[in-house]
């Protein structure tokens, strides 16, 4: 089993109920344990500024899966929650990120762990720390410096 993290957004329609659906459905799949859930808050968009309020937050799991098997489970779920994919940066009912697996990393088209933009993210990172703030990232260090590092 390899210890994952999972970045959650949503800026559209119930964000809530729609992050709290996405945990219930990776808790039920196979090869997948929730661990914990971290705080769930309101936060500016980055990116186009000229769009909702996200609510993120971010999920710890213990995985049988590999982090394409992963990223393919994050792609359903989102799938099944309604999301439709059209603009890049835009608003989205629900968004689940593969921010950490492991100590692995893994640099591929269309597959990039760490997440690539973890570093400057700070609505990905505050989540990350409530869930183990010494929570060491390949190539990035411990979340708690990474987020220091922002200030
Ligand atoms: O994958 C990230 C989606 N996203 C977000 C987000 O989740 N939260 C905030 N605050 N801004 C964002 N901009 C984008 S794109």
């Amino acid at each position: 089993m390899t210890r994952a993290y999972v970045g959650l957004g949503a800026n559209l329609g119930p964000r809530e109920v729609t992050l709290l659906r996405a945990v219930d459905l990776l808790a039920a799949a196979d090869g997948v344990d929730v661990v914990a859930v971290s705080r769930l808050r309101e936060t500016d968009p980055v990116g186009v500024a000229d769009q909702p309020p996200f609510l993120n937050g971010a999920v710890a799991l213990d995985t049988s899966l590999s982090p394409h098997e992963l990223l393919e489970l994050l792609l359903e779920t989102e799938r099944a929650l309604g999301r439709v994919r059209t603009e890049r940066w835009g608003p989205r009912t629900v968004d689940l990120d593969l921010l950490v697996y492991g100590d692995e990393t893994v640099d591929e088209p269309g597959l990039r762990v760490p997440h690539p933009r973890l570093a400057e993210r700070r609505f990905a990172l505050e989540p990350l720390a409530d869930l183990d703030p010494t929570l060491d990232v390949p190539g990035l260090g411990a979340v708690s410096a990474a987020l220091a590092a922002l200030d």
